[in-house]
């Protein structure tokens, strides 16, 4: 199969055509799939075709995946194993879900994508070499246009995930202590200072409502040029 050309490389006719690929990235509970609802209705509400989807899966191959890495099923394999299970969802979940979207000109909405890998399996002690290599075969040419890091103090978004949790079991990640979680934050901002034209961090604090409001003003400065003119969407 030949490869996907860059959009970046593409004639202007052809970019425009194409939709835009946001990713919200972030720890545990930040609010991610919540603000991924709001976003979906208010580009929806323009009248823009939307896809809302999640990592790890997204695709029913993937998300045969993201059961076996969730429930510790694939923990006893090490983190190299779990890493190229990750990229394995991720390639399937790019190939057969976010690319088709994007080349029909929908925006795909991904909840966790490969700054996750990087952030969660780097800080296991998988070597960054191979997470670059993986993230390079499942990602290819379509790497985000925007991603969001909903950050959050580590405490505050697992109080949070306990609450939608209820009664079931934290997950293979959630389950680990606090000292992790609040290492995955500062793995996060790293990202974000390292690559602020692709990241920005918006503070996860606050109510929902008030999050929806930052995250649309980024949203509205950075595709300006995309947005259908007229008044932001109501909440
Ligand atoms: N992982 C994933 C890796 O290790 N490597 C990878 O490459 C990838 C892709 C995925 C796990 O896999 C790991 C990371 C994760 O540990 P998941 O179940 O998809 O697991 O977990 P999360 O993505 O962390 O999902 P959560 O549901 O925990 O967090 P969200 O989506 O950030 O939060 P959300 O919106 O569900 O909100 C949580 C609760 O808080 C409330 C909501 O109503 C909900 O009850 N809430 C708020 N409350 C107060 N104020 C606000 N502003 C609120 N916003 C939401």
């Amino acid at each position: 199969m030949p490869p996907e050309p860059d959009p970046s490389a593409l004639p202007h006719a052809a970019r425009a055509a194409r939709g835009r690929f946001i990713t919200l990235e972030g720890g545990e509970g930040a609010g991610k799939s919540t603000q991924i609802r709001i976003l979906r209705g208010r580009l929806e509400a323009l009248g823009l075709a939307v896809v809302a989807t999640r990592e790890p899966g997204g695709s029913p191959r993937a998300e045969a995946i993201r059961e076996a890495l969730l429930s510790g099923k694939a923990e006893a394999a090490g983190p190299e194993a779990e890493t190229a299970l990750f990229a394995a969802a991720r390639a399937d979940h790019v190939a057969t879900l976010i690319a088709p979207a994007l080349a029909r000109g929908a925006w795909v909405l991904c909840d966790r994508f490969a700054d996750s890998t990087r952030v969660y399996q780097g800080l296991a002690g998988v070597d960054h070499k191979l997470i670059r290599a993986l993230e390079r075969m499942a990602v290819g040419a379509h790497r985000p246009d925007l991603t969001l890091i909903l950050d959050i103090p580590a405490k505050l978004g697992l109080q949070r995930a306990a609450v939608r949790r209820g009664a079931e079991a934290a997950d293979r990640f959630e389950k680990d202590g606090l000292a992790i979680h609040e290492a995955r934050r500062d793995a996060f901002l790293a990202i974000a200072a390292a690559e602020p034209d692709r990241v920005t961090v918006v503070s996860a604090d606050g109510t929902p409502e008030a999050v929806a409001e930052r995250i649309w003003s980024v949203i509205e400065a950075r595709f300006r040029d995309a947005l259908p003119p007229g008044p932001a969407p109501s909440l």
